[in-house]
């Protein structure tokens, strides 16, 4: 018998087909206009040979090698759940009394499922929380550089992630859009909570139509669908900050500044002028100057300028910018040019973030409440910066900057995730391996026996979305959807929140853990919040049974016509709108972050050169600029081993593009296996060629799962392809310490020995003799 099961997934929403116990496929949402090709790997995922059938103990963590054991290499011992169970309390306990509850790492980064109430990052820090508190993480990878700065400057985050000026009044306004990083259509294939409609594609192509002129600033010709006809302007990574820096100094050399906007709306520009004219440093921020940091020819910089200052102009930058060394100041810069040019608020003109890096950014929309599982509170407050773990393993109790205060590093003894991979995400995995060392035990609840869990010592097999009951909704789509259970569970995978509520249980909070309800019970509970949210800003919403019967519900679309630019208020008038800023202003100088007396981030927008890029000394050993992107075949590591992603590779290994002729200087041809190399680590890859790559640039996505050719040996070669092996982890500045993967060099070659085989998407070693 065959059923469909409607379902969501932060890749897209779909009915699930079910025949005899298994997802056999899946049915793209019938509301989806652009509903993508991730979600056909769902029925892979679902039944892949690498779920974690049962819980499992690293047999040398068992034999009491913990702290100081390299974790990777040894074989694991299937356990029962209520040994499994009664091991996660015993420990907790024990390191809670011993160490204090700050020495407990939950910080579990990662995006988890789209369903809100299963969602296990959410789980497991509520457990924590009512638990007596852990050491957190704060910002995200995508954005942290971001997170800290705007509201300094503009003071919202709102221009990164929240409600942006949208299409509507881009497509009405603006005639020219300045796309820094492209707005590459593969990124808008998902959306934290889950996609309903994908809208990236249905605004993109509007304004195509509508006949707005797209600039494309950026290394990699694909960034934009052809179908925009974007002028292609490519620039080396990392230097747009000199690019808008010189269009600033054209500005004002030829007066196009809005001296009004700049005097009722701005402070420091005085401070800004000075350094764009080279008046505080000597250097003037020519376009002759910043020519040849960026590759682009002054000629090219001055007639850009005079565009951007002439026409209704937005001016957008993707998030990628600000993962990189000093991923602060490009930000910044796009936001002062902005100001400069009295843009900030005009109509469908300004500043806005993120256009091209996940799906309904600046999709016309209402404001409607999302349904989600409340916070919960960490007794403790202690959090670290979210890509700063590997910092955190190595110092405990050292000392270091983060947004004006000076923190400590906790003495971490316990390691907990849920709903995220640091061995996906997080950068310099070989000296993430040896940190990783330092505590004395690593608990993982994931449902693939992916490079997190074989790098775990208690593992907790968890179910997936199709295996359980939830709802998706995310604040950037219009669809709130149901996700009805499809199958049982995988083996004996179980779900997050029941397995915590058992070790609570242990701990004595299992019912302050629980509330008492079962998974209907809280949807029930959780959609009537939600339900009532709605009602108070006017909203109507349909009763829990009429909803999960019709499989989803969906906002009204706001009418043909209505548009929203932010900062409207603000420009209209600053004094009864001013901004959140110290001065209510757009902060061209900040007192506040000059105040922190960061190098690395001083009191205004600056050209710094980056530890890594094309042109630095290392450039001579490692003379390709390498852009780990997000992959148009899954999302992160998620989806790794299904049908979309294996048809990508070549021979099982991630592809990474070269421009033809950087293949051609090393004699390789599209199809050949190579290595990517620096000094960090190395990886194989699958060569592709790319004339509209620019030359010195090599581009590999993230989320081949880490597989190493001697597991446990840090410095080992990836057979894979993750190139977080090669990226270097150091904070983009002391004031965002953000990830700053996209400053990274490397070399390739031709990998000559016999291929070794991916063996990442089958189980590890297993003991079947012990316990
Ligand atoms: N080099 C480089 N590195 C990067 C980036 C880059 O651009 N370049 N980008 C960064 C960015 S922006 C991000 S957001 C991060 C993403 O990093 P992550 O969010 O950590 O990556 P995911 O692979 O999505 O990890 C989610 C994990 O949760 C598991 N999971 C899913 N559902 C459940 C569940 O219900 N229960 C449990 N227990 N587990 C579940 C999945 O199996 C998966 O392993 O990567 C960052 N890393
Ligand atoms: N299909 C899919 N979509 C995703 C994700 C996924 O895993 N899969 N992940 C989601 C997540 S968590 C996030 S945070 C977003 C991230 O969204 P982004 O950060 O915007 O994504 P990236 O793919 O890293 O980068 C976009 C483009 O920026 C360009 N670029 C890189 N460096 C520079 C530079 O220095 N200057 C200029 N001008 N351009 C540069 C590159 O050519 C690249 O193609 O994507 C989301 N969308
Ligand atoms: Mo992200």
């Amino acid at each position: 018998m065959t059923e469909l099961k409607p379902h969501a997934a932060h890749w897209g929403s779909f009915d699930a087909v079910v025949r005899d116990g298994r997802v056999v496929g899946v049915q793209p949402f019938a509301r989806d206009p652009f509903p993508g090709s991730l979600i056909e790997s769902v029925p892979d995922i679902v039944h892949a040979p690498c779920r974690i059938d049962r819980p499992y103990v690293r047999k040398g963590w068992l034999e009491g090698r913990r702290k100081g054991a390299l974790r990777g290499g040894d074989a694991f011992v299937p356990v029962s759940w209520d040994r499994a169970v009664r091991l996660v309390a015993d420990e907790t306990r024990r390191v809670r009394a011993e160490h204090g509850p700050t020495s407990i790492f939950g910080g579990s980064y990662g995006w988890s499922s789209a369903g809100r109430f299963h969602h296990a990052r959410s789980q497991l820090q509520r457990f924590l929380g009512l638990g007596g508190g852990y050491t957190g993480q704060i910002n995200a990878y995508s954005y942290a550089a971001a997170q800290a700065l705007l509201p300094h400057v503009l003071g919202t985050n709102e221009v990164l992630l929240g409600r942006t000026t949208d299409w509507a009044a881009i497509i009405r306004h603006a005639k020219v859009m300045l796309c820094l990083g492209g707005l590459p259509l593969r990124n808008g294939l998902v959306t934290s909570g889950g996609a309903g409609e994908h809208a990236n594609e249905i605004n993109l192509r509007r304004a195509a139509a509508a006949g707005l002129r797209f600039i494309q600033v950026s290394p990699n010709r694909a960034d934009v669908p052809d179908w925009c006809n974007a002028e292609w302007m490519p620039i080396r990574p990392g230097t747009d900050t000199a690019l808008l820096l010189a269009m600033a100094h054209v500005v004002v050399s030829e007066g196009k500044q809005d001296d009004a906007f700049l005097a009722t709306h701005c402070v420091g520009w005085d401070r800004l002028r000075a350094y764009i004219l080279g008046e505080a440093d000597g250097i003037a921020k020519t376009p002759a100057w910043a020519a040849p940091i960026t590759t682009i020819p002054a000629d090219r910089i001055v007639a850009l300028a005079r565009e951007i200052a002439e026409a209704p102009a937005m001016l957008t930058a993707t998030w990628s910018l600000q993962r990189a060394d000093y991923g602060e100041q490009p930000y910044w810069m796009l936001a002062a040019l902005a100001a400069i040019l009295g843009k900030v608020g005009k109509p469908g003109e300004g500043v806005a973030y993120g256009y091209g890096s996940v799906n309904g950014m600046g999709n016309p929309r209402r404001d409607v409440p999302s349904f989600a599982m409340p916070a919960a509170r960490n007794p403790t407050g202690a959090f670290i910066p979210v890509a700063r773990i590997t910092d955190m393993l190595e110092n405990p109790g050292g000392a270091y900057d983060f947004n004006g205060r000076e923190q400590r590093y906790p003495d971490t003894r316990i390691v907990w995730w849920a709903g995220g991979n640091p061995f996906h995400h997080h950068q310099d995995l070989n000296r993430l391996l040896r940190a990783w060392a330092t505590p004395e035990t690593i608990i993982v609840q994931e449902q693939h026996w992916n490079a997190l869990a074989r790098h775990a010592d208690i593992v907790l097999p968890a179910t997936t979305t199709l295996e359980r009951n939830d709802i998706a909704s995310s604040g950037r789509d219009r669809f709130v959807r149901a996700m009805h259970k499809a199958i049982d569970p995988v083996g004996q995978a179980r779900n997050d929140h029941d397995m915590l509520a058992d070790i609570a249980e242990e701990l004595g909070f299992r019912d302050r853990f629980t509330e008492q309800r079962n998974e209907d019970a809280w949807l029930r509970h959780l959609f009537e919040q939600w339900r009532q949210n709605c009602a108070r800003t006017g909203v109507e919403t349909p009763d829990f049974d009429s909803f999960w019967s019709k499989g989803w519900w969906e906002a009204d679309a706001p009418p043909r016509g209505e548009e929203y630019t932010q900062f409207a208020e603000f420009r209209a008038d600053p004094d009864e709108h001013p901004l959140d800023t110290p001065t209510g202003k757009v902060e061209l100088f900040s007192e506040t972050i000059a105040s922190f007396g960061y190098d690395d981030a001083p009191g205004h927008p600056v050209w710094i050169e980056p530890r890594e890029w094309l042109g630095a000394v290392q450039a001579d050993r490692f003379p390709l600029h390498l852009l780990s992107y997000q992959p148009a075949t899954r999302l992160h590591g998620q989806l790794d081993p299904g049908r979309v992603a294996a048809a990508d590779k070549i021979e099982g290994r991630e592809p990474i593009t070269l421009n033809p002729q950087d293949a051609a200087v090393r004699g390789l041809k599209p199809g050949d296996i190579v290595r990517v190399f620096n000094d960090r680590g190395a990886c194989l890859g699958g060569l592709r060629t790319d004339p509209g790559l620019m030359r010195g640039v090599a581009m590999m996505a993230t989320g081949a799962w880490f597989d190493p050719l001697e597991p446990g040996v840090p410095g080992s070669l990836c057979v894979h392809g993750n190139p977080n092996v090669l990226t270097p982890d150091v904070g983009t500045s002391r004031l965002g310490q953000g990830p700053s993967a996209q400053s990274c060099l490397v070399q390739v070659e031709r990998f000559t020995g016999a291929l070794p085989p991916v063996r990442v998407h089958l189980p590890p070693h297993i003991e079947v003799t012990a316990a």
